[in-house]
């Protein structure tokens, strides 16, 4: 039995685009301990075989602190064998970070963007793969090779994309996973993890990234790790997600339509919150959508006051002013000679012309009020 992790795109030193560049430094600091956590568990559950599908770093240049941090945790479990095929953000370069770096013995990088293997006797295992050696690969370059041992347990350590025949990343098809011959196809690029399947006889998996980056990759982030067999019975595999990501995005459509005030929408937010255990750990984007009536004016600060501790809140409003709002049509004053003349854009105009037309409304209401939009915390 062969103890397996199976990680990628770890995307170390990735550029995090937040609001506020202290918390970018943070959500680095998050990504490097997410990885320490993962070399943690490499360690406690003595795994033999780590395969890395590529994208560990987010270019080919990278700070030297994560460099010897990475090096440093390598070092650190010499029993382990860690096996890279460097992907798109992290090519096998000339000046880049896999040939300047001395990694220790049981490191083993890809370097050509051909198909090759490295055996290790003692697992009874040869991992093929290859390394983009630029950011772009128009083809796959295992297609039509078949293992050389078939008592192996053959892995293919695969960069690649299984979304487009046309991807510029190394497409690979479900037809080149079943006619390849592998036991275990070990994919990174994608970062939305999957549960392995089967493709024919070989057994393939995206782990997802390691930590998100951002609200379109919501959820919390790990690895696959588990055992592979082969004996006189075939190939059998045992793999399970594991979470390693320290904090999670969370992305929520509510609509809160008949809403008229900010503390019924806190609650609504809080009954969400409650539903899916969001806490300290969570950065929570809510897009609010649905009529509310023309007076409320939805504020985030009042609204964020009301909520348990999340790590951040971000609030989009997509309502529109439209709900109860029939006192306002008919106003014999110039409040209803304006609602009038934005109703037309209010209902039938693009996404992009209702949420300017709500946005005048609402702030035209405040103007002829003699109300300040700014002021009403
Ligand atoms: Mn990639």
């Amino acid at each position: 039995m062969v103890k397996i992790l199976h990680t990628a795109d770890m995307h170390l030193d990735a550029p995090f685009t937040l609001e506020d560049p202290s918390l970018s430094e943070v959500r680095r600091g998050d990504l490097r301990s997410a990885f320490s956590a993962m070399m943690m568990y490499v360690k406690d559950n003595s795994i033999d075989l780590v395969l890395i599908a590529g994208d560990m770093f987010d270019s080919e240049f990278v700070s030297k602190e994560t460099v010897s941090l990475v090096v440093k945790e390598f070092s650190k479990l010499p029993d382990c064998k860690f096996v890279i095929s460097p992907g798109n953000h992290d090519p096998y370069t000339a000046g880049g970070v896999y040939k300047k770096t001395e990694f220790p013995d049981n490191v083993f990088i890809f370097s050509e963007p051909s198909l090759s293997y490295i055996s290790f006797d003692d697992l009874n295992v040869d991992v093929y793969g290859y390394a983009f050696t630029s950011s772009t690969m128009e083809r796959n370059p295992f297609t039509g090779r078949k293992p050389l041992n078939p008592n192996r347990i053959n892995i293919l350590l695969a960069h690649g994309d299984t979304s487009s025949p046309i991807s510029k990343y190394c497409p690979i098809t479900e037809n080149d996973i079943a006619e390849s011959g592998f036991d275990y196809i070990a994919l990174g690029h994608i970062h939305t993890g999957k549960e392995p399947t089967k493709a024919g006889e070989t057994c393939y998996a995206y782990p997802g990234c390691l930590e998100g980056r951002d609200y379109s990759e919501a959820g919390h982030k790990g690895a696959l790790t588990g055992s592979f067999i082969k004996d006189e019975n075939g190939f059998r595999y045992n793999m399970k997600a594991i979470r390693f990501s320290r904090r999670r995005y969370a992305v929520e459509r509510l609509n809160v339509t008949g809403s008229s005030n900010n503390d019924e929408i806190a609650e609504a937010i809080s009954k969400v919150i409650v539903k899916n255990g969001y806490g300290d750990d969570t950065l929570l984007r809510v897009t609010l959508e649905g009529n509310v009536t023309p007076e409320l004016k939805i504020n985030k600060k009042v609204i964020e006051r009301q909520l348990r501790d999340l790590y951040t809140f971000d609030l989009i409003d997509n309502t529109l002013p439209l709900y109860d709002c029939e006192a306002l049509k008919y106003d014999p004053t110039i409040k209803g000679a304006f609602f009038e003349a934005l109703l037309p854009m209010l209902e039938k105009g693009t996404a992009e012309e209702r949420e300017l037309a709500a946005m005048a409304l609402r702030y035209g209401l405040c103007a002829i009020d003699g109300t300040d939009i700014i002021d009403f915390e």
